[in-house]
């Protein structure tokens, strides 16, 4: 007997999904039986990893990509389980991650007519009009596998759509007859099913930005996450020293230069004020990046020319969105920059005013590391600068940093450094509780790295962090966590500030917005459940102390570590 459902295990395997992460219920018998058959008779299959949270389960699933670029697959429990994945699909879909998401449905039989028929209450409460419609806005296909003949095709092709430009998440859906069906063996040829090629800028694109960048006074890029791909961080540095171009970060989601590069100028975020070097750029050049700026207090100049590479320049899922580019294109950022490197070794700008552009824009770059390493000292206590310094300092150039630092994420942005690709990630998203599941699908994707989740408090929180450290310990993916306890959640305080600066507001003493009276024991959380090594730490000298061990328990012990810093707040 080879069942659909053992079928489905096949194409994910061939398709070279390593895990499951998975939160089974009464629609998946013929997926555990499928399981336990491959376990049992040793055919290969992805490695079931169980999520005691749907949240988690995606927010692995998204980390797992963010590093490695391969999507895996999420397995949840009908419409229940697909509405626990909750705001991990928003994050999902904004960070473009290629995940396949399956979930059964209800049986669509009740007297017995197939196996697999209705046969316990849940059945008949868990049969809603249109499943589909949970995710169908933040997915990129949701489709519903309705014989088991050709469910190999199916996933192929829901694989393929997921890592095609824009990449991003897919959910499929069968019922439980569907997946218990018999069903013939189908070969797949994988190489009939990669995704699309990626695409390069046309010819007179290439020319019209390489002589725009060349002419200009004051040349820059803005981008957030170009790093996704690791090729397209080198081909930045190269384009950067043969133009003389500054390159400004605007609320990043991945590395994309070292921040030692005299062309890197730092990031931005929500600053209610300009970015000296985008309010005196004459020629902007915007790559991957859903945010360039924000117009009401941060704009780019009205005079400047602006050019835009983007595999999704037009931004089609988000409703209100414009930044009056003269020219955009659909491309691939690596592929752009090499083809504008190439062009410009041929025709090479002129060398005096690269040689002036390039003073200029490492002026700026050594004036703000001084600036940056001002605020790293221990003076004012245990700052957010300093923990990120001191994070820094602990963890190497090779560790993998993960924020969902929220009113941090500057601070954290700005002092952790990170010299080499993929060694920094943000959700790409707004849904917070990322950094935890993220932290595992990432240690998973690559064993030997050090991986350091660096989180607000109300994060954590959010994040499911009994169902992480469980996890982390039982799938023995160990990764050091920071804990940016300012008392509960300042961005809410902030954002009502900044409208209401004067109002009642600004002059309570409560806004409940504050997490205190009991303060949580974030880090004991941890340790109850995972066995976590967990330290508060309220100064400067203990967190050296405690970031040591724990740097030292994470790599050695293979155990998590969580660090519950109370920050001092300004
Ligand atoms: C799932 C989800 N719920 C609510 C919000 C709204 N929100 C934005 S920031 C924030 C507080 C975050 O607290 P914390 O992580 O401690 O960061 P802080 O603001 O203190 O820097 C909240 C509730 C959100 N972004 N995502
Ligand atoms: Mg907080």
């Amino acid at each position: 007997m080879y069942s659909a459902s053992a079928a489905f295990l096949d194409a994910l395997h061939e398709a070279g999904v390593s895990y499951l992460f998975a939160n089974f219920g009464s629609d998946h018998p013929a997926l555990i039986e499928a399981i336990a058959e491959a376990r049992a008779t040793g055919r290969p299959a992805p490695t079931p990893i169980t999520c005691p949270n749907e949240m988690v389960a995606l927010s692995c699933a998204q980390g797992y990509a963010q590093l490695s670029g391969r999507a895996q697959a999420v397995v949840v429990h009908v419409d229940c389980g697909t509405q626990a994945l909750g705001g991990a699909v928003h994050n999902a879909a904004r960070n473009r991650a290629p995940v396949l998401i399956f979930a059964g449905m209800s049986p669509a039989t009740q007297e017995g007519e197939l196996k697999g028929s209705r046969n316990e209450f849940i059945h008949w409460l868990q049969d809603v009009a249109d499943q589909r419609g949970i995710v169908r806005g933040y997915v990129k296909f949701d489709h519903e596998i309705r014989s088991g003949a050709n469910i190999k095709q199916i996933v192929h092709r829901a694989l393929q759509l997921a890592s095609s430009d824009p990449t991003g998440p897919v959910y499929l859906v069968a019922a439980r007859e569907a997946m218990e069906q018999e069903v013939a063996r189908v070969a797949i040829d994988r190489a009939r099913w990669r995704p699309t090629a990626r695409s390069p800028l046309p010819e007179d694109g290439v020319v019209e930005i390489a002589e725009a960048l060349r002419a200009a006074r004051r040349p820059v890029i803005v981008t957030s996450y170009l790093g996704r791909n690791p090729a397209a961080v080198s081909a930045l540095e190269t384009l950067c020293q043969s133009v003389g171009v500054g390159v400004i970060e605007s609320a990043p989601s991945a590395m994309n230069l070292r921040v030692d590069s005299d062309f890197y100028l730092g990031s931005q975020w929500n600053e209610p004020y300009p970015t000296p070097a985008l309010a005196q750029a004459d020629v902007i050049l915007v790559i991957d990046s859903d945010v360039p700026w924000i117009g009401a207090v941060n704009p780019a100049p009205a005079e400047a020319a602006i050019y835009h590479i983007d595999v999704d320049p037009l931004k089609e899922t988000i409703p209100l969105w414009y930044i009056g580019a003269s020219r955009s294109f659909r491309a691939d950022a690596a592929l752009a920059l090499a083809q504008l490197n190439a062009h410009l070794v041929a025709h090479p700008a002129p060398r005096e005013s690269v040689a002036e552009r390039t003073r200029h824009y490492a002026g700026l770059h050594r004036a703000r590391a001084a600036l940056l390493a001002q605020k790293e000292t221990a003076a004012g206590g245990l700052t957010s600068e300093f923990l990120t310094a001191s994070v820094r300092r602990h963890i190497g150039e090779d560790a993998v940093v993960l924020s969902e630092g929220v009113t941090n994420y500057p601070a954290i942005r700005h002092h952790s450094g990170r010299n080499r690709p993929a060694t920094y990630f943000a959700s790409g998203g707004s849904s917070l509780g990322w950094s935890g599941g993220a932290a595992i699908g990432m240690k998973l994707a690559e064993p030997e790295r050090l991986v350091v989740s660096l989180t607000g408090d109300g994060s954590y929180l959010f994040s499911a962090p009994s169902t992480v450290h469980w996890m982390a310990a039982h799938y023995r993916t160990p990764f050091l966590q920071v804990i940016y306890n300012n008392g509960g959640w300042r961005a809410p305080r902030f954002s009502a500030l900044a409208v209401h600066p004067q109002g009642y507001a600004a002059k309570a003493n409560n806004l409940d917005l504050d997490i205190v009276d009991p303060a949580p024991d974030y880090a004991g959380i941890a340790a109850a459940a995972g066995g976590a090594y967990a330290r508060t730490v309220k100064s400067p000298k203990a967190l050296e102390a405690a970031l040591a061990e724990g740097v030292r328990v994470a790599r050695e012990e293979k155990r998590c570590a969580v660090i519950n810093a109370r920050i001092s707040v300004r």
